[in-house]
């Protein structure tokens, strides 16, 4: 059955109304829990949900509460870009970028990096350089830019849209690509000494079908740059749709493809053209294709508000002109509610001894935060109730948490079972989250049933 908003309101009122019924007190139950903002759905997951900020848009209050309400994850529009942090050469420039960077992390939210090296929006000085000194000034960009950020980038874009158009797969002409092919991969080098911390992705658009053939040639380079060691860690899918580039039918494919060479996913500035059902429906399918990809990391959105999109016209985003939510949001946010894979993490598991059940522990962490997930699996014996201690390192806070109670937000915190939860048959297991500002390094959950 297709699910539209008229009809999941009306399940919800059914539910209701025959709430004596188990199954749909259960139902009851999971909707009153269900996470209400995009970046506490898509946290569920173990993913984060993003979108580009202006530095210019930060005074205006009803854009910045919809940044800090919906968002865990930013990327600068065009501050980070080679014209705005390099203007004359050897002479950076940090200021907007800082003010994105800095609102950000005062949030608790994580930074993408955008873009280190890219053919367009190169500072003039730069357009006019070719061979062995652009080679030079394009590094020492890479190296500069990437070392004064290090530690607060959770993952940058370090060479944007280097693939040309069209059915050759090969590279785009640039003047930076006139050094020589291996510029890419010099340039990842690049950033991997400077910022070891950082995820280090190629960044493109018109590679979310599968069958194209700039696609392919990504796939090809990914596949290359694995092979030979050269570092990267992520392909960013751009995903910028309309009626002329449609969401392809194998766009979960082309996900998993790239997953499957060992390299995160990441949507990285999706929009969508369109308005009401059908847009909604495109934003839900490219949600659904990302939570069935384990290694999809998470969605950036390219605009909080249709009016601050580069292509406004088209309205393509998630929140109208006046900050409100559209059809498209919703659909986002029940596919995110809806669940599913799990990224692949670090698990730290103790045994729960004769207490009937244990507990383990995967998180999730980057500079200054983290979403843990805590597993918790009945013994050989059916269970009704769970508590689950672990004690947290000093400083670190816990900010949202999801399927549990807890005692407090610091030290040592007991998180027992919410109405839901409590039942577990033998062997089976339930899951209950939390995100944290700080570090959950080491943290060893134990458990009990009550
Ligand atoms: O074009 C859409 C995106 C495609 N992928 C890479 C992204 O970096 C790119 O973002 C857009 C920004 O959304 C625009 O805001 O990149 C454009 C070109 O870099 C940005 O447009 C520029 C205008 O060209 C400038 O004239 C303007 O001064 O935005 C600048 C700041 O508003």
């Amino acid at each position: 059955m297709k699910l539209t908003s008229t009809s999941v309101l009306r399940i919800a009122l059914v539910s209701t109304l025959v709430a004596a019924g188990t199954g749909a007190a259960v139902l009851a139950a999971t909707s009153a829990n269900a996470a209400t903002t995009l970046a506490a759905s898509a946290a569920q997951t173990g993913r984060y949900f993003g979108t580009a900020v202006a530095a210019h848009k930060l005074s205006d209050s009803t854009y910045v509460n919809i940044l800090n309400r919906e968002f865990d994850m930013v990327t600068a529009e065009n501050e980070m870009k080679m014209d705005a942090t390099e203007p004359n050469q050897g002479q950076f420039s940090y200021g907007n970028a800082d003010r994105i960077v800095n609102q950000a992390r005062a949030q608790g939210k994580r930074v993408r990096g955008h873009a280190l090296a890219w053919h367009s929006q190169q500072p003039p000085w730069m357009q006019r350089m070719e061979g062995s000194g652009l080679r030079q000034a394009m590094l020492n960009h890479v190296t500069q830019v990437a070392t004064y950020y290090r530690g607060k980038i959770y993952a940058w874009d370090v060479v944007n849209e280097a693939f040309a158009d069209g059915s050759s797969g090969a590279r785009r002409d640039s003047n930076l690509q006139r050094t020589g092919n291996d510029w890419i991969e010099a340039a990842f080098r690049a950033a991997r000494a400077a910022d070891p911390g950082a995820k280090l992705c190629y960044n493109d658009y018109n590679t979310d079908d599968w069958s194209h053939a700039k696609t392919q040639g990504v796939y090809r380079m990914v596949q290359d740059f694995k092979s030979r060691g050269v570092p990267i860690d992520c392909v960013g899918l751009q995903s910028h749709f309309n009626s002329a580039s449609p969401v392809p039918g194998n766009y979960q494919t082309t996900l998993q493809r790239f997953a499957d060479l060992g390299v995160e996913v990441q949507i990285t500035e999706l929009d969508i053209e369109g308005s009401g059902q059908t847009q909604a429906e495109n934003f839900r399918r490219v949600t659904q294709a990302c939570l069935a990809v384990a290694r999809c990391a998470g969605i950036t959105v390219w605009g909080i508000r249709d009016s601050d999109s580069w292509r406004a016209s088209g309205t393509p985003l998630l929140f109208d002109s006046g900050g409100n939510k559209k059809a498209a949001y919703n659909a986002v946010l029940e596919a995110l509610n809806a669940g599913g894979t799990t990224p692949p993490t670090t698990t730290t598991t103790t045994p729960g001894g004769p207490t009937g059940c244990t507990a383990a522990a995967s998180v999730n962490s980057w500079n200054g935060g983290f979403v843990a997930t805590v597993k918790v699996t009945a013994g050989s014996s059916a269970i009704s109730g769970w508590r689950v201690t672990l004690t947290l390192p000093p400083g670190t806070t816990v900010v949202g948490a999801w399927n549990a109670e807890r005692s407090g937000d610091s030290g040592t915190v007991d998180w027992t079972n919410v109405g839901h939860n409590g039942s577990v048959a033998a062997g089976q297991s339930t899951e209950f989250g939390f995100q944290g500002s700080g570090t959950a390094e080491g943290i060893t959950p134990s458990c009990a049933t009550g």
